[in-house]
Parts: C-alpha cells; structure tokens; sequence
C-alpha cells in the first residue's frame, strides 16, 4: 500500500490552518493539525477532516450537468461551454449586459481563483453583481473607506499581543476568528489572560467564547452602538483619551466630542440592555490597560446599526491611543501587499442603485438581499440570467421566501458548484471545478488579515483528472464566451489559449516577486514561490508593524473620525427606540457550531451526526411562559415568514432573545445533498426581512429580527417550513 502525507492548508474557514493529509493508496486516511505550521501551530478543529469526506463524497459532481426536466445529466465540457456562451449572449444582446446577474460566495475567497472571479465580473459590465460580502463584512469594508480612504484597510486585532481584549459580536473560539486570521482562537484568549491581560465578551449569549473570558456583558441585540456611545462618553468627559495620538492620527475629533456630549451611560443604558456602571466601567478599564482593543464581527456587522457600531470601534480604539500598535488593531504586511493599493480602487458609492433606488451599489455591488427582486420585477434592467459561483444564496441571504421561485424564472442559470444545492437546483448547466485537495496555490487574500505576517503553499493532494477543471479554468472560458470578439471560433480558441498560461499561481509569483518580501526588493534574499514551497509549515515574518501612516488613503492622510453621514446617521439612532411591535416579542440572533461551515457541510456524516443543530435556543423563562419544553418543535415566526424547529433550551441566552443557526433546510425537492437532505432543518432567512438593512452599506440586518415563538398548532405547522428532527 503506498502511503503519503502532503502539507498544505485548510481552506474551509479564514483560519486556514495548517494542515496534514495523509493518503494511502487513493484515499484520505489521516487529517492532521501541521505542529510545524507558522500561523497555526498544529490547531485543527473538527471540520478540517470533512475536507477528505468532501473529495470522495459520491455526491459531488465531477463533470458538468444540464437540466433535463426535473433532472441533470453529464454533459462534455466544451459542449457546455458552447452553449452557455450561446444563451449568455443572446440575453446580452436582447436585454442589455445588465440583464446577466453574478453572485459570487464566500468559498470563492478561498481560493486564488477568485482572481478570475473578479475578472469575469468586470467582463460582464453589468449592474447586477452581489457577493456574500453584503451579508457579511459589507458595514466594515465600508468603514474602513470613509475612516482610512480603502475598503480592504479593515484593521487586524493584535490578539497575540494585546493586554485587553472586549470582543463584541464574534465568537472565535468557534469561528476562529474573521477579518483577523487567529487560528486557534480559543488557545490565544487563554494565552490574553496568562500575560495578566482581561478578556471581556459582549454578546446576548454567553458563548464558547464568553465561557474562556473574564467578563461576559450579555448586550441587548442592536444594543451595542448604545453601549460604545456611553463608553466614548465617559472616555470624553472623564479625559481618558490619549489627545496626543488623537491629534497627531486623527481628524474630525470636535465632532466626535459634541456628537457624545450627552449619550451618557445612564441614557444608553436603557438602548443597550446594559447598566450604566457597567458602561462606565468598560470605558475606563479600556483607557487603563497598556494596551487595549475592541474586536467586533458580524453579530454587529448585520444590523441596521452595523457600520455606525464598527465606526465606533475603531473610533475607540483610536482615541484611547490603539490604533496602528501593537496589540490594538493593526494592518499586516502581506506578501502580496493590496493595503498599499486599496486607495486607488474607486469605490463608486451610489454609482447606481437597485430598481428601487433604495440601495446604492458599493464597490460595484448592490445588495445580495435585493436579488429575488431585480430578477422578479419586470422593466428595464431586469435580471434574465444569472451566473453563481460557489455562493448558496437561497439559504444564506433573507430573500422573503422568493428566491426560489426567481431562480427558477430565469431564461438562462449557469452555477459554478461541486453540488446540486438549494440554489443551484435551479441551474441549467452546472459546472463543477476539481475538490479543494486537487489544486495548488498560494493564498493572497488571509495574508492580509492575519494576526502574524506569513507566506504559506497549499500543496497538491492528488493531481486533479484529465478532464478536471479549476474554478479559474472554469471562470476564464466564461469570461472568452462573454468577451465581444471578432471571429469567435477562432480568437475564442486563441483567447483561452493566452488565458490558461496566466494562472492564479504564475500571476502570484509575479506579485510576490514584486511584493515587500520580493526579489525585486530584496534581491537573492527575497522570497519566491519555490523558497515558500519548499517550506511545509510555511515562513514565518514576523509580527504585525505601525504602517497606517504609508497606507492611509484619506485626502490629509488623517484618520477620518467623523464622516458626516455617520453623525447624522448616530444622531437619528440616538433619537430612535427600537421597540417590540405586533406581538413579536423576541429577538432573534444567528449562531455557529464548530462542525458547520454556512450551509455546505452538512453532506458530511461526521459533521452532522448526534444531536439536531437547528434548534431555537431560548432562557427557559421564555421557554416556560409559553409552555415550550426542550426537544420539542415550535413555530418561530417573524413578519416576513415561520419555520419549524426543536426547541433548545439553555441559560446561556439573554432573556427576550433566540438564536438560529443560518445555513440549514435542505429538503427541497432536487437537491443533491443526500445526507444533508435526511438533517434538514430549516431555513433561518426565511424570518429576515431583506428590507431590514445597515442603513449605510446595504448589509442585511439578521440579528435582531423581532420574532414570536410558540408550540406547533395544526395551523401554523402546516404554513410553516419543517425541520426534520421537529417533524419526526
Ligand atoms: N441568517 C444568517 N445568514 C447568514 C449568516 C448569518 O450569520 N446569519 N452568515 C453569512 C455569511 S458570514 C456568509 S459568508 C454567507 C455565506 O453564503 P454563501 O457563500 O452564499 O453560501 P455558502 O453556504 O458558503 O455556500 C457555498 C457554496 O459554494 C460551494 N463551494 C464550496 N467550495 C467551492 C469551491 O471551491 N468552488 C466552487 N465553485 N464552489 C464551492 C458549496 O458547494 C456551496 O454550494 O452566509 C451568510 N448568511
Ligand atoms: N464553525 C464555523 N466557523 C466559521 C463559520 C461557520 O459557519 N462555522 N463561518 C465562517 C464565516 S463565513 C464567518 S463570516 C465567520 C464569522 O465569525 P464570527 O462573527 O465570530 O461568528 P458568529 O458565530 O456569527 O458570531 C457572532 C456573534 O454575535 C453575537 N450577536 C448577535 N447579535 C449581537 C448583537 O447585537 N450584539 C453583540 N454584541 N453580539 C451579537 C452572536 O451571539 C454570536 O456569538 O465565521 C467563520 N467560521
Ligand atoms: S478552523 Fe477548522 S475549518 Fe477553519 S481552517 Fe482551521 S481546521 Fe479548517
Ligand atoms: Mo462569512
């Protein structure tokens, strides 16, 4: 039996843990944590080894489909190629390029194809493209422009070198970490608090990430713009700012003064669901510590508060001296360092709206809660055909229940995916790339985020089939279909000729070579694809540096404390109470578990095996008044939809809220996930309103819908959505 271990990373999550894998014969036997690797140090968690039940997974598409009635049947690839170009062009041509839609997914920046992602966005010029961004970090992408001039200056939180970490509205210990790369979360919270440093979580819930902590403050849902306004007002009027650093780094520091001049904490309070003493006291401990930072994600992020809370983050972090240093929020050097070139991206803010003219377009963007519209709506600038590519919008983004119907409306559907999912069901032509284990590459995009500076390879497991395609191989001939050519039979050929030498790789090595760790700057001691390579742990370089200062993108190279929109946008928030309405009385927030990805891990056995995970966590006060007991089905319902699903019921949760997991309901008809199909479950975003967005950056609000919960009647069963466990 010939056996092998190859070491490369995890891609599933933005921990991107190192990892080994070994294989005997032609089968992934041993999944691993790489004890050697830089960033990760051996940390694994259980997902890591789906990745081997991922590649052998009968399930998984290994050659394109096309829809034959309610079914697919294989289909060559060139045949496919040809005549996705065919109808792609034809709705061009009739409608318009705006007629073709694009939603791109989250695995998509996992993996260097996404470069190619990019690209085929710009091929299609068209108005219609959404990401998993704005169901994600769209409120601080859009912060990080107004306050440092670029979307992608979105700060790192020093967590290896802090002395105070408050985190709000994340929970690394399962999530291990976003928008700051901390594999092994849970080991450097433990590691704050044996430097003498604090670890407080702000969170409705006490977390896996609350439990390692000092301090749990179990916010109200939305309550947290509340509690940062009390706290910038202590740290204000008790003159704990550190004004050299605010005047030397910052702009707008008047503004800031007055905006908080009465948002004291005894008036918060009642808005955040926290005492007043405690606001005070997490101001003053903040300024106290050596070193301090907030760290906030997406329990803050998808609100309707979600950019005005994460502007207060950094605005805190920043007046108490921590910006830009270690251990408070930073900015790495990545190998491939797009820091430097994010001012020169015009973000076209309000370049165009949706039909509506509700939402702006944002880096080129509209709102992935606006899709089931723009496709249903009938006029010009309608959506007839749609590409996605590795995204599962139907499950992960509040569409009011009509996505499905949408999708399947459509003159013309092309899915980039390994699966026949909720989503892609709808597809006539699926096109799936090779398993995560059979491409090579180095990542660019987490370099960038990460709590060290690193340069890790993901080595090869297997080599992929002959006829196997990458998603960048799989991008770059949709991109030669749509591109206007002369003599398409031939330049198409010459086309994707040029484009299959210019691979992710070749166009990283480039990069790197011209990066700050590059051969162009360094000469023999640079770094090269090869040196990293050879390195199976990766290199290590070094701890995150001070580098705002070259980077900054704002017109006086100051941090811009207070945009005025924002103020305007704080004041309207300061005067508005968000009540219960309609008998809605609960607040429903999400929640992840260590052995689910989003929604597509749940084909794997051993990540859903044991107890049901789509359950509606409640206090068992709530419980109780309503007459609900644990294990039991209950009907959630919101004003925009009901699902059905077990109650769970823990202490851990505020009293008034309820938690979800998103990602679940895969028992539609069609769908080619057969062990997710027998878990279920039910779909979280059909009680979200998709018009319930950050009123800035058009990001959707999921975590605080107002929601009822009671047991199932024969009524409200038979309306509502079914999870398995409940109907079993
Ligand atoms: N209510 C609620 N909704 C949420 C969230 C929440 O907290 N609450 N979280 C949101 C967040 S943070 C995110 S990121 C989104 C995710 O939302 P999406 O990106 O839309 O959905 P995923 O569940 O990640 O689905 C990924 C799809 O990509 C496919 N895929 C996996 N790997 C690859 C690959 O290498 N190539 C290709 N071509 N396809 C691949 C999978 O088969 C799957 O169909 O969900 C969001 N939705
Ligand atoms: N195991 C696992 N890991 C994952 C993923 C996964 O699905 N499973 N998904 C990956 C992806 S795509 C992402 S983007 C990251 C997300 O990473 P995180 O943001 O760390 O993950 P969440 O579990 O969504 O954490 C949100 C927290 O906010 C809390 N919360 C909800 N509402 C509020 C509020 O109003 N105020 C405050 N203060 N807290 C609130 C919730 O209780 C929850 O604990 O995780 C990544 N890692
Ligand atoms: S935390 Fe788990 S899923 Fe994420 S990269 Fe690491 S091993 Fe993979
Ligand atoms: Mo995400």
């Amino acid at each position: 039996m010939e056996s092998k271990t190859i070491a490369r990373q995890c891609s599933l999550c933005e921990a991107h843990c190192g990892i080994l894998v070994t294989v005997e014969d032609t089968r992934v036997t041993r999944i691993e944590g790489n004890p050697d690797d830089v960033l990760s140090r051996g940390y694994l968690c259980p997902k890591a080894t789906a990745l081997g039940a991922l590649h052998h997974d009968p399930d998984r598409l290994r050659t394109p489909v096309r829809r034959v009635g309610d079914t697919f049947e294989p289909i060559g690839w060139d045949e496919a190629f040809r005549e996705i170009g065919q109808r792609l062009r034809a709705v061009r041509a009739a409608h318009g390029p705006s007629a073709i839609g694009m939603y791109m997914g989250n695995p998509a920046a996992h993996s260097s194809s996404v470069l190619y992602g990019a690209a085929l966005r710009v091929a299609l010029l068209t108005r219609n493209f959404f990401s998993a961004s704005s169901i994600d970090q769209f409120p601080q992408e859009f912060v990080a422009w107004r306050m440092f001039g670029a979307n992608v200056l979105m700060p790192v939180t020093d967590i290896d070198r802090t002395q105070r970490l408050v985190v709000l509205g994340a929970n690394p210990a399962v999530s291990n970490g976003s928008i700051t790369t901390m594999p092994g979360a849970k080991q450097r919270i433990k590691d704050v608090r044996k430097r003498g440093g604090t670890v407080v979580v702000i969170d409705p819930r006490r977390t896996e990430t609350a439990r390692l902590a000092d301090e749990h403050v179990a916010v109200r849902p939305g309550g947290d713009l509340y509690l940062l306004l009390g706290m910038l007002h202590v740290l204000v009027a008790e003159g704990l700012c550190d004004e050299r650093a605010v005047r030397a780094q910052c702009a707008g520091w008047d503004d800031i003064t007055a905006l908080v001049a009465d948002t004291t904490p005894e008036r918060m309070a009642p808005h955040a669901g926290v005492d007043a003493e405690t606001i005070r006291r997490l101001a003053r401990d903040h300024a106290a510590a050596p070193s301090a930072v907030l760290y906030a994600r997406l329990g803050v992020c998808l609100q309707v508060t979600g950019t005005l809370t994460h502007w207060l983050v950094n605005t805190i972090n920043a007046v108490t001296g921590n910006l830009d240093r270690p251990g408070g929020q930073m900015f790495a050097t990545p190998l491939v360092d797009a820091l430097r070139f994010g001012k020169y991206l015009p973000m076209g803010y309000g370049a165009w709206t949706d039909r509506s003219g509700t939402h702006k377009s944002f880096r080129t963007e509209l709102p992935a809660t606006v899709l089931a519209d723009e496709i249903r709506t009938e006029g010009p600038g309608q959506i007839k055909a749609m590409i996605t590519y590795a995204g599962n919008p139907v499950l992960s983004t509040p569409q009011g229940g009509r996505l499905d119907e949408a999708l399947a409306s459509l003159e013309f559907y092309v899915a980039v995916d390994m699966y026949v999912t909720e989503t892609t069901r709808h597809a006539d032509i699926i096109l799936p790339p090779v398993s995560a284990l059979e491409r090579e590459e180095l990542d660019v995009v987490f370099p960038v985020f990460s709590v060290r500076n690193n340069a890790r390879f993901d080595a090869r497991v297997f080599e992929p089939p002959a006829d196997g395609l990458e998603d960048w191989q799989i991008l770059a001939r949709l991109i030669t279909e749509l591109v206007p050519l002369p003599a398409r039979r031939f330049t198409g050929r010459a086309l994707t000729g040029v484009l299959d030498q210019l691979s992710p790789l070749r166009l990283t090595a480039a990069a790197v070579a011209a990066g700050p760790y590059g051969i162009l700057r360094r000469g023999r001691a640079g770094l090269t694809i090869d040196r990293i390579r050879r390195a199976p742990g990766g290199i290590d370089l070094g701890p995150l540096q001070p580098r705002l200062r070259t980077l900054i993108g704002t017109r006086d190279r100051l941090v811009q404390l207070a945009p005025e929109d924002f103020l305007t946008a704080a004041r309207q928030a300061i005067d508005t109470v968000d009540a219960p309405t309609d008998g809605y009385d609960l607040q429903l927030i999400g929640r992840r578990h260590l052995r689910s990805n989003n929604s597509w891990l749940h084909n794997i056995e051993s990540m859903v095996k044991g107890r049901d995970r789509c359950t509606v966590l409640m206090h068992p006060d709530d419980a109780a008044a309503r007459g609900l007991v644990d294990g039991a089905p209950a009907t959630v319902e919101s004003a925009a939809g009901a699902i059905v699903v077990p109650v769970e019921i823990s202490a851990d949760i505020r009293p008034g809220v309820v938690a979800i997991p998103h990602g679940w309901g895969h028992r539609e008809p069609g769908v080619g996930w057969n062990v997710a199909a027998a878990h279920g479950g039910a779909n979280v975003n059909l009680l979200h309103d998709p018009a319930r967005t950050d009123v800035l950056s058009g990001a959707a609000a999921v975590n605080s819908t107002r929601v009822r919960v009671h047991p199932v009647t024969p009524e409200s069963g038979a309306a509502a959505t079914v999870s398995t466990a409940a109907a079993g």
